[in-house]
């Protein structure tokens, strides 16, 4: 072979691996309705949880009863179908008449479900559903026209609760946003802010259990970062955002990731553009996610295994209108397309599970019905996990070292449990050998580009 022709073939080797290495990742969506022809008011609203076994819960509204309003619906997923729960005598929670209600949910660790929602009243009422049953109404706050933003638990199973409260005469420029939390079991209220208009909340609690709030204050179009700790709330104003009139709520979302660090995603609305502020040390950093140029308001974060971030929102290009979901990792922000969505909205919540499989629940306003998506970020054939990654949850670290250490020295390891997974060469003990593999893919992550 000539020097020449062997130049050529390392030439087409670095250009490949140069193809492959910037190719967009995409994702294996699934998508699956969650409830058929709905019908829905401009606001409707869907929340997704997962439990530890990373089933998703969505509470939503639908089904006008005759006269009587929306009905408010828990569902999960059943083996590729949807069920709801029952909620003695029906399958709804609630019904209300008001045109817009919204409701949250989240799942503790004991997977009990909570939903905050309001009544018929606009007062915040709570119910629990602890596998088998649901609890009965508990008041949060019965002092005015309430409406939810955003429920979370902590490691401990404490709630908390982000709303605006605003008073009986409907003056929103009056309105509060408040901070509720339970903690063992005693109801604390903290004010973030008030007299103002409020339009949207995000909530997320650290280890610490101090609460950290996203919100926008529609008079003065801004974006702000409250941290509330031992019942006082700071607040630092993040962003300008533009014209707040036409948004609702869900136009911004925040997380914490495992270095602490505080990430939120929010759209500009002078641009129409996503964009992501974090903090470090003192201040926020702002970078735009996707200058997309023709986005709607509605995003949801969530922080995986390995501290990437990833982030949905609707791309409303005349061209392209879709359900998007970015990503941002070691190499930067990339995204894939989730689904394609023709109409306006796109109502978003994403979560993710224990086992770093997103979760999205949405609306489809075209045609009428509850979507869900989900897509693995590891473990499927396209991205193995690690051997030693004995959780399956795409990074072998302390958890996984958990689990090999209580099986250490164990024999007669055989399919399909093989000593819990820890008799990694599959040799029938746990040896040295095992420990060796476990040491070599220490801290080795299979998520996206981050796989070796
Ligand atoms: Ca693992
Ligand atoms: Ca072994």
């Amino acid at each position: 072979m000539s020097r020449i022709a062997r130049f050529d073939i390392l030439f087409i080797c670095f250009a490949m691996f140069f193809i492959f290495s910037n190719y967009a990742f995409a994702l294996n969506w699934e998508i699956q309705t969650v409830e058929p022809n709905i019908t829905l008011s401009n606001h409707t609203s869907v929340d997704i949880a997962v439990d530890s076994n990373g089933t998703g819960y969505i509470a939503y509204y639908s089904e006008p009863l005759e006269n009587s309003g929306l009905s408010l619906y828990v569902a999960y997923t059943n083996n590729d179908t949807w069920a709801k729960l029952p909620a003695d005598p029906n399958t709804f929670l609630s019904t209300i008449t008001s045109y817009n209600p919204k409701a949250c949910i989240a799942i503790d660790v004991n997977d009990h479900i909570h939903v905050v929602y309001p009544n018929n009243d606009s007062h915040l009422v709570l119910r629990t559903y602890d596998g088998s049953s649901w609890s009965g109404l508990k008041t949060i706050d019965n002092a005015g026209i309430c409406e939810p933003y955003d429920i979370k638990t902590d490691s401990n199973s404490n709630l908390g609760i982000v709303y605006r409260r605003a008073p009986i005469d409907k003056d929103y420029s009056k309105s509060k946003i408040i901070y509720a939390s339970y903690n063992s079991g005693n109801l604390e209220k903290n004010i973030v802010a008030q007299s103002n208009s409020f339009v949207s909340g995000s909530l997320a609690i650290d280890i610490n259990g101090s609460a950290h709030i996203a919100y926008l204050n529609e008079v003065n179009e801004t974006l702000i970062y409250s941290m509330c700790d031992d019942g006082n709330c700071s607040n630092e104003t993040i962003d300008t955002v533009g014209n707040l009139d036409e948004l609702e709520w869900g136009a911004t979302s925040i997380a914490i990731d495992n270095n602490d660090t505080v990430h939120i995603s929010y759209c500009d609305l002078n641009n129409f553009d996503i964009k992501h502020a974090y903090k470090t040390s003192l201040t926020f950093n702002i970078e735009t996610v996707e200058p997309v140029g023709a986005t709607y308001q509605w995003n949801s974060l969530v922080i995986d295994s390995c501290d990437f971030l990833h982030i949905c929102y609707k791309r409303h290009l005349p061209a392209e209108k879709n359900l998007t979901h970015s990503y941002l990792s070691s190499s930067g922000w990339d995204s894939d397309n989730v689904d394609d969505i023709n109409a306006s909205g796109a109502i978003i919540s994403l979560a993710i599970d224990a086992f770093d499989n997103l979760h999205v629940a949405y609306i489809d306003h075209e045609l009428q019905t509850i979507q869900y998506a989900k897509a693995t970020l590891c473990g499927d054939e396209n991205h193995p996990s690690q051997t030693a990654d004995i959780d399956e949850n795409c990074v072998v670290d302390m958890r996984d070292m958990a689990t090999f250490s209580s099986h250490w020295f164990d024999t007669g390891c055989s399919e399909p449990n093989d000593c819990g997974g820890a008799d990694l060469d599959g040799k029938g003990s746990v040896d040295i050998n095992d420990l060796g593999i476990l040491s070599e893919q220490w801290l080795d992550c299979s998520i996206l580009d981050c796989m070796p």
